[in-house]
């Protein structure tokens, strides 16, 4: 038998090899724990990430925009399911997980903690939050374990439609009346700081970095991402002519990537530890849209049951 020390180095030898380790692979512990974390945090966000788009759903301005929102947060809905599953894979319990959101043991994502205030925040939404989230989820495509690699190509592609429909709002609203341009650049303006922080804590005070970085279940740093996105998003405002709200942002011809100003982490960390400008209100919501669809999940269960009965009398 082998001993714990060569498991381990042959389990780092796949992934330095790009093999992916699959659910009955044998894996460290806290590989395993890391990515209960990871994934579970993440099919959180997607699905708290529901409530502040959905409120807008029957106030959209089109019947247009109505069926592509309509879309956009029932996509989100759909990858909180594959990353449930991705989650169950390493031996959890959906029910367990969903316990430890609502008891607020576990996170989710900071930026769901922000109001939507107008009709442009959505278009925010969908142009920076998405785009964020791309921004993120490319890499983790190529994550090392197989289920959520596997979940995040799907994840990505209607991301990326999310991403042209925020930015589509955010174009028309900025061409339009003077008032609707204001909206949109107030929009930006409440939007820019916190989409900055869903990369999570600078380098240099990441708790799980480098060690995510070694099992290759992240591929670049929050930092490393944080300065692509901002990179990409610049020029998408200066095309729409709208401003981000950083004095301090600058194109920096010798390191060939914006500086930027500094982010309030005070703000970040005060979010992520619950009080944040709608963290409970976001709670409660969630809480009664699951007890509201209990009945859904008994129902379901309840045919699994029988078609397992008749399955067996046969
Ligand atoms: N918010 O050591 P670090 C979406 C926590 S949803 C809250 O750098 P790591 C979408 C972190 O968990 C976007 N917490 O951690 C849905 C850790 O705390 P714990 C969600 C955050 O894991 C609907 C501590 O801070 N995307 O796409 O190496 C509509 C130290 O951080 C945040 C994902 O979840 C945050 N922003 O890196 C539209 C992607 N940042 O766990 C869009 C998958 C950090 O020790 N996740 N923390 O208590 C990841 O890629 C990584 O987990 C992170 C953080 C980059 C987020």
């Amino acid at each position: 038998m082998l001993s714990n020390e060569q498991l381990e180095k042959e389990f780092q030898a796949k992934i330095d090899a790009e093999i992916k380790i699959e659910p009955k692979d044998w894996m460290p512990d806290a590989y395993r724990k890391t990515l209960i974390r990871q994934i579970s945090q993440h099919a959180h966000s997607e699905v708290v990430g529901m409530l502040p788009e959905g409120n807008w759903i029957t106030r959209a301005p089109s019947l247009r925009s109505k069926v592509i929102l309509l879309a956009k947060v029932q996509d989100e809905a759909g990858h909180g399911l594959y990353l449930y599953s991705a989650a169950e894979t390493l031996g959890v319990d959906r029910e367990e997980l969903i316990e430890e959101l609502h008891t607020g043991k576990a996170k989710y994502s900071s930026i769901f903690n922000y109001p939507t205030l107008t009709w442009a925040d959505i278009g925010a939404i969908g142009w920076l939050v998405d785009g964020a989230a791309i921004a993120n989820q490319v890499m983790l495509c190529r994550t090392s374990y197989g289920p959520y690699a596997r979940a995040m190509v799907r994840i990505c592609k209607e991301e990326s439609f999310h991403q042209r429909q925020g930015y589509e709002i955010m174009m028309k609203m900025a061409q339009g009346t003077p008032e609707q341009r204001q909206m949109a650049q107030d929009a930006l303006n409440r939007w820019w700081w916190p989409s900055l922080m869903m990369f999570g804590p600078p380098d240099d005070k990441s708790i799980h970095t480098a060690q995510s970085l070694k099992w290759k279940i992240k591929r670049q740093t929050n930092d490393e991402l944080r300065q692509e996105f901002i990179d990409k998003t610049v020029k998408q405002a200066e095309f729409i002519g709208l401003t981000i709200p950083d004095p301090d942002l600058k194109w920096n011809e010798e390191r060939q990537h914006y500086d930027y100003g500094p982010i309030n982490w005070e703000e970040f960390y005060q979010v992520i530890n619950g009080n944040g400008p709608c963290n409970r209100q976001r709670m409660r919501d969630r809480i009664k849209a699951h007890e509201e669809g209990a009945w859904v999940r008994e129902a379901a269960i309840a045919y699994a049951e029988k078609k397992q009965a008749k399955k067996n009398a046969a």
